[in-house]
């Protein structure tokens, strides 16, 4: 990539009436406060289309240098799958059987989590989310900055946009993800930053009890 020059061009924007904003940022809000994070799917097809959808939405984040350092795997394969749920339980069980402190398996509690990942193979597609840690212009490296900050942005772009489809996710960090871009032939630039399974959720399903923080407790307004 040589030098690219600064060429700007007008913004497309219409200022909202304020009613509409504040119409609009309600809606939002109820939305996403209908989000779960879901361990328990449906094997039930998804239409790729709500898929391909979504990753387009995550690839509209911002990112540093504007250099879109992120590559979404999409798997649906049952076989490729399975040697996914079977290489994650591998590790897995090894951090919940000794790797992982007890402090953190008891913070962990209240989530139901253990180191069996039925989900991998349930949900019908697991997006597998990799940061470009640098990129390849031409057999040249080339460096990429804020690469993992830009990648996390995006996967909330994508986890936002599946939801807003009717689609449940899991955020997974099976650790370490290194089998991950063993697995799927990722090349040595790109690391594995998270394991999505998305899916219906099953019938039935069940979430842990949680309360989100309420805004006073998050936000700090300094007048
Ligand atoms: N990666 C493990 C453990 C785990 C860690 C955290 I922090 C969580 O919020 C949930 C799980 C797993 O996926 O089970």
């Amino acid at each position: 990539m040589g030098e690219l020059d600064y060429t700007p061009v007008p913004l497309e924007y219409e200022r909202p009436a304020v009613e509409q904003s504040f119409a609009a940022a309600r809606t939002f809000l109820e939305l996403m406060r209908r989000r779960r994070t879901v361990r328990h799917f449906s094997s039930d097809p998804v239409p790729l289309e709500l898929i391909r959808d979504a990753i387009e939405v995550a690839g509209t984040a911002p990112s540093g240098a504007h250099q879109q350092p992120w590559t979404f795997v999409v798997v649906s394969d049952p076989g490729l799958k399975g040697r996914l749920r079977a290489a994650a339980e591998k590790e897995e069980r090894a951090s919940y059987e000794g790797r992982m402190s007890p402090e953190w398996i008891a913070a962990l509690r209240r989530l139901g989590t253990d180191w069996p990942k039925p989900h991998i193979e349930d949900a019908p597609y697991v997006i597998v989310v990799f940061e470009q840690t640098y990129g390849v212009v031409d057999g040249e490296k080339v460096k990429h900055y804020y690469a993992r900050e830009s990648v996390g942005i995006a996967v909330g772009f994508l986890l936002a946009a599946l939801h807003a489809s009717g689609l449940a996710t899991l955020t997974h960090t099976p650790s370490p993800m290194g089998f991950l871009r063993d697995e799927l032939g990722r090349p040595a630039n790109e690391r594995a930053f998270v394991l999505i399974p998305v899916g219906y959720p099953v019938d039935g399903c069940l979430v842990p009890d949680l309360e989100r923080k309420p805004l006073d407790e998050i936000m700090v307004h300094l007048p």
